[in-house]
């Protein structure tokens, strides 16, 4: 019940705008997911892939990008981008279309001296390069290269748990089961992933959807997540 109720959490946030007016990108998808399945025991490294995207309709060409952050003790990144320190993880990109999605992979390490069942969250928040004309009157030149874009999202994690979504929830309700087979088969009998649009587009369960991910959803992938439904 938690995992679901996270996930609607997460999607809902995914409607945040920006309150800076910095440019045309309005938000961080916060749909975060792994190839693992579990969160890693203390000792352990986890993956975590998260989703930038741009919710209006006008493309933004000044470069987007994510920063993700940690307060936890206990919690670092190997590697942090162009970030400083171990805490923080930035990846950026030249600009993207409206409607369109960005994905970006970080790694964390959880030290093994973190207690059983350790409760840790990341913030991550959408942000744009050179947006000096936006800045505060007040602020140094410095301080304005990076203007957040979004509301800062929270996530949370428990080691031992599974992740928000995983590879195979077309849905994104955190669940990998029939309902997922069902809408796959629709998509493709309607044409829907024929759009060359779908892959990065409005819906970003057709990314969980491509298990091999060859840009293409097919039979194949159908049969990944069978695989995983029948492996429990
Ligand atoms: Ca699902
Ligand atoms: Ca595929």
């Amino acid at each position: 019940m938690y995992i679901k109720q996270l996930s609607i959490c997460l999607l809902f946030a995914a409607y945040l705008h920006a309150e800076t007016g910095c440019e045309l990108l309005t938000a961080v998808s916060p749909v975060v997911f792994s190839y693992d399945d579990e969160v890693p025991q203390p000792g352990g490294t986890g993956t975590m892939g998260i989703i930038l995207y741009n919710d209006s309709d006008s493309s933004c060409y000044n470069y987007p990008g994510v920063r993700i952050t940690t307060e936890s003790d206990y919690i670092s990144f190997t590697n942090s981008g162009s970030c400083e320190g171990e805490n923080c993880f930035e990846s950026w990109w030249y600009g993207m279309d409206g409607g369109w999605s960005y994905l970006t992979f970080t790694e964390f390490l959880i030290s093994p001296e973190a207690p059983e069942n350790y409760n840790f969250q990341f913030t991550a928040v959408a942000l744009t390069l050179h947006c000096e004309p936006y800045c505060p009157p007040d602020s140094e030149p410095w301080e304005c290269l990076t203007c957040p874009n979004t509301e800062p999202v929270q996530i949370h994690f428990v080691t031992g748990e599974a992740y928000p979504n995983r590879m195979g929830d077309e849905n994104l309700d955190g669940m990998i089961d029939l309902l997922d087979i069902v809408r796959i088969i629709n998509n493709i009998n309607s044409g829907y992933y024929e759009n060359p649009d779908y892959y990065y587009g409005q819906n970003m369960g057709s990314y969980f959807a491509d298990m091999n991910q060859d840009y293409s959803i097919n039979i194949q992938d159908i049969v990944m997540i069978v695989s995983l439904i029948m492996a429990g």
